[in-house]
């Protein structure tokens, strides 16, 4: 534990990395400094900050603020015990001294664990902005909410903001590899990873971890749930002290560290013959490993797990199923606190293009619904969004509304794997509204899926949201600069799911590019637009794939049509889709609750966005946009591209208005975007002319 206390890196925090400022290695945490009308006032309130307590996370939130006001008023303020000035800010705890009768009752028992309050106070020596919290965390939270006000320029007369997080887990789930790969990465190396050993150089992981504080994030899995040999070992005595040192990083800003392990640990490492969940010895082995790691991270989250799926070893193998692999683990780490997160992305891999009664869509609910009840209050089952795999447009999984009696994160994919690999802007966040606000009718009007996951509509005590990171070593952490937004995004939204898409928006807009309305109403505009654009000219009306085998990127019609991975859209000359209804197909319809169920298994409600996700219909089927399907291809393919050409042309427009770093960046990934998007528009529109033989209305070229 003696490393829990060493706060010496903050110092090394506290210098501006100025040759990268322009090329957003400082992201939204970039506090450039304040138009004049401003600093008056702020500087006011800030120039002395009253915090008397020492713990390593307020040491960070103290650090946070001196770091970012200094840069935004360009005077250092002063850190005192006792305010000299008739106006200060007070950082600290709910229970500090100082704050006795100044929070009233009421106000100090709603704010929970992570909970907090900026407050604009009254005493005898003056007014002060209070900056609190139950725990530290609270107080860390708090912080960088302030310096988001001043940042986008808010008025700081009379506060008082009270922000608790709707979930308990926040979660960030690093898909890096210790060679220094990241599976599904788009943005250079691991900031983890080097040679299969643990960076030395921490400075990528400690702004990474204020980065996530920033947003509210409290969880992070630093290895890839594909579990190779080397990783492996991350639960052995021989790395587990670089591991524990990773944890120290991310516990100053307030983030739990947990580790994907590999379900076959007890054969791979522990010398067993077996990793049968109910074997005896594989027990032990597991309790033993559990309070080894304890021993070297005594606030350790837990294991992520991702068994029985794509060639990964489970309890499968020993005729056991989910709920006894994942209860093993879970009683292993009780004792200690600790969580399992069990994937449900399970599936076979390795189906026969010609077997069409088996459908991939069903799989997760087909394996995982027939155990809700049977996981311990420990174990959390991580589930995509929809029943594939991060797909541009697909349904809700109806595992959320299925499951009754088991805790559930959301999981989310930030990188942008099958929407454009960070080459393409695509920004997810009202892709995640839609999906958190679906309505699965579980217990009656309004059980959407942001409140399953909090846990409240079937009382669980834990649950949240997931998300695999985008970021890597490129200097600007994303690869495409404006897919820093998906990350700042998805933070927002894991805090609180009803904040607006807009308002989120604006926010990182502000946060990144400054306060001027054109830059602000222009980027915010490219962003909440960018996914329709994107579906517009890849796979139609929810049918999603098309993209090359193996690396994603790029159109490919059939390139998934005849594998063994069960993504088919079955188009033949007269039509195309998957029939997944009751009456005439694979019966994924009910697997829904009543009503969603109905509307999808109708032809005439089921919505156009996700038609051929549920039926197979022929190209002369009229959408309800009076439309024929395959009118609508076209259509929105060459409408697309002209969307494509105008996100160029609206960043064009900013020219002298964002510094000439960024400004050329993200230009050179819009043209390539353009490009590209001819090639998607062009590949589908020619592959279903020639399949139908119907002509395009408008007599466009089609080749
Ligand atoms: C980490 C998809 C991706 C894989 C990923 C897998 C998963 O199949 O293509 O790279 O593996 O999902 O989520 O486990």
């Amino acid at each position: 534990m003696k490393s829990m206390n060493n706060i010496k890196w903050h110092e090394s925090t506290m210098s501006k990395a100025a040759e990268w400022s322009d090329e957003g290695y400082e992201a939204w945490l970039r506090f450039d400094p304040l138009a004049k009308s401003e600093l008056e006032v702020y500087t006011d309130w800030c120039s002395e900050i009253i915090l008397s307590e020492q713990s390593v996370i307020l040491q960070a939130a103290r650090a946070e603020l001196i770091r970012g006001i200094a840069s935004m008023l360009g005077r250092k303020p002063m850190v005192k015990a006792k305010p000299s000035k008739p106006r200060y800010l007070f950082v600290g705890t709910l229970d500090c001294a100082e704050l006795e009768g100044l929070i009233d009752k009421k106000t100090r028992e709603s704010l929970q664990e992570e909970g907090y309050l900026i407050k604009t106070v009254e005493n005898p020596e003056g007014s002060c902005i209070v900056l609190t919290g139950q725990t530290d965390k609270g107080v860390l939270y708090a912080a960088f909410h302030f310096l988001r006000l001043l940042q986008t320029g808010q008025s700081l007369n009379g506060l008082s903001i009270k922000e608790t997080p709707r979930n308990r887990l926040r979660m960030i789930n690093q898909w890096d590899n210790m060679d220094g790969s990241i599976e599904r990465g788009y943005a250079g190396k691991s900031i983890f990873y080097k040679n299969n050993k643990i960076v030395t150089n921490v400075k990528r992981i400690q702004d990474y971890a204020r980065m996530m504080a920033s947003v509210g994030l409290n969880a992070i899995a630093i290895n890839n749930v594909n579990v190779h040999d080397v990783e492996t070992k991350l639960i052995t005595s021989e790395l587990l002290p670089y591991v524990a040192r990773v944890a120290d990083i991310f516990r100053a800003y307030g983030i739990t560290l947990y580790l994907s392990i590999n379900f076959a640990s007890p054969i791979q490492i522990g010398g067993l013959q077996t990793a049968d969940p109910l074997d005896p010895l594989v027990k032990q082995w597991w309790a033993d490993k559990a309070s080894e790691v304890y021993r070297h991270i005594p606030d350790f989250g837990g294991f992520l797990v991702k068994a029985d799926s794509e060639y990964r070893p489970g309890p499968f193998t020993y005729g056991r199923d989910h709920a006894d692999g994942a209860n093993m683990l879970a009683d292993a780490l009780e004792a200690f606190g600790g969580l399992v997160i069990w994937r449900c992305f399970v599936y076979n891999c390795q189906q026969d293009w010609r077997d069409r009664s088996t459908d991939r869509a069903r799989a997760a609910y087909d394996h995982f619904c027939p155990l809700d009840g049977r996981f311990c209050d420990n174990v959390i089952l991580q589930i995509k969004n929809g029943p594939m795999d991060f797909q541009v447009r697909e349904p809700v999984s109806p595992l959320f509304g299925g499951l009754r009696h088991t805790n559930q994160l959301l999981e989310l994919q930030i990188t942008q794997e099958y929407t454009g690999q960070q080459r393409h802007l695509c920004y997810l966040v009202p892709q995640w509204k839609e999906i958190i606000g679906f309505d699965t009718h579980a217990s009656g009007e309004d059980s959407t899926v942001a409140r399953i996951v909090e846990g409240s509509i079937h009382g669980r005590p834990y649950g949240g949201f997931a998300a695999v990171s985008n970021i890597g070593d490129d200097t600007n952490w994303t690869g495409h600069l404006l897919a820093q937004a998906n990350f700042y995004g998805y933070g927002r939204l894991a805090w609180n799911p009803e904040l607006s898409s807009e308002q989120i928006t604006e926010d990182w807009v502000r946060l990144t590019f400054g306060n001027d309305k054109t830059v602000m109403e222009t980027i915010s505009r490219m962003l909440l637009d960018s996914r329709t654009i994107y579906e517009n000219y890849t796979s139609p009306l929810g049918i999603g794939w098309m993209v090359n085998p193996g690396h994603h990127y790029g159109p490919n019609v059939d390139g998934y049509e005849y594998s063994k991975w069960g993504t088919y859209h079955f188009a033949d000359l007269l039509g195309i889709g998957v029939d997944r209804t009751e009456s005439t197909g694979t019966g994924y319809t009910g697997q829904y609750h009543d009503i969603p169920s109905a509307r999808y298994e109708s032809l005439h409600t089921c919505p156009d966005e996700l038609l051929l996700f549920f039926h197979h219909v022929p190209y002369t089927h009229k959408l309800h946009s009076g439309k024929t399907v395959i009118q609508h291809i076209y259509d929105s393919h060459f409408e697309g591209v002209e969307q494509a050409g105008e996100l160029m042309q609206s960043w064009a427009s900013l020219k002298g208005k964002v510094d000439d770093t960024r400004f050329t960046h993200v230009l050179s990934r819009l043209e390539e975007q353009v490009r590209h998007a001819k090639e998607w528009r062009d590949m589908i529109n020619t592959y279903f002319y020639r399949k139908s033989g119907i002509p395009d209305e408008r007599n466009r070229t089609i080749y």
